[in-house]
């Protein structure tokens, strides 16, 4: 029996979207608004860029070898807050997720931008969270991150390099066609190839190079998909 102080909330059907830099994630999270059965949490990044007045994201642009490791931890933490989020919609669709915040840290590793110590702190935090993150009070889930479904929008690096640019976010100036190959080259490892990280779900690969009103049509298909798998 439940105690009254302990609510039993089921667990809404989680979507993660994925994705290079500028391959269409926030699209297709609006695409999701008109639903009202679904949760739609977006990326945090306007808390990135606002943490106690400072812009974090910016920073780690400008100073990537010093406030990186900043930069991760703080996304890590404001990630879990959207894995942790309680909402009583049967479906969730998140935009990024803890785990997509490792292709970042590998993409780190191997352009030396941490040091390895930096890299295992971050690495023992990460396993910890997703051990303990879903003893949650007032709340039972059951080990949420394995209904984790992920959307994986992939796109070549050239079509985002060309969005990035035209959309003009400021702290992106320095950002290279070289580092969103890296970006591409890690999310392709891990969710095309599947030799990278452990999958957290099964994946849905989305062609994210074509025309917006091409976008519609797939993004209607992987709505019937995602709505039909509800029991
Ligand atoms: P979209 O809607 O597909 O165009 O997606 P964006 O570009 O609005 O969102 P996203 O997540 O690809 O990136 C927003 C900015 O934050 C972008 O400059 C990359 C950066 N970013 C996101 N997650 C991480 C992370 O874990 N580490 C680092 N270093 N940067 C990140």
């Amino acid at each position: 029996m439940t105690s009254p102080t302990c609510k039993l909330y089921k667990r809404p059907f989680t979507v993660c979207i994925e994705g290079n830099i500028g391959s269409g994630k926030t699209t297709f999270l609006s695409h999701f608004k008109q639903f009202d059965n679904t949760t739609v949490l977006q990326e945090p990044v306007e808390l990135w860029r606002n943490v106690a007045g400072i812009n974090l994201l910016e920073l780690m642009y400008t100073d990537p070898k010093r406030y990186s490791f900043l930069f991760q931890s703080y996304v890590q933490l404001t990630m879990l807050q959207l894995h942790t989020y309680k909402s009583a919609m049967p479906y969730k669709i998140m935009e990024r997720s803890v785990f997509s915040a490792r292709c970042f840290i590998e993409n780190m590793k191997r352009t030396k931008l941490l040091e390895d110590v930096e890299v295992v702190v971050l690495e023992d935090w990460y396993d910890w969270c997703i051990q303990n993150a879903n003893i949650v009070t007032d709340l039972i889930v059951i080990s949420y991150y394995i209904y984790i479904n992920v959307v994986y929008l992939r796109t070549s690096p050239e079509v985002v390099y060309n969005r990035m640019k035209t959309r003009a976010r400021k702290e992106e100036n320095s950002v290279s066609l070289e580092y969103l190959h890296q970006l591409h080259n890690i999310h392709d490892e891990w969710l095309y190839d599947q030799t990278l990280f452990n999958l957290p779900a099964p994946v849905l690969v989305i062609d994210g190079n074509k025309s917006l009103e091409e976008m519609v049509i797939q993004f209607e298909n992987c709505k019937n998909l995602i709505f039909n798998k509800k029991e």
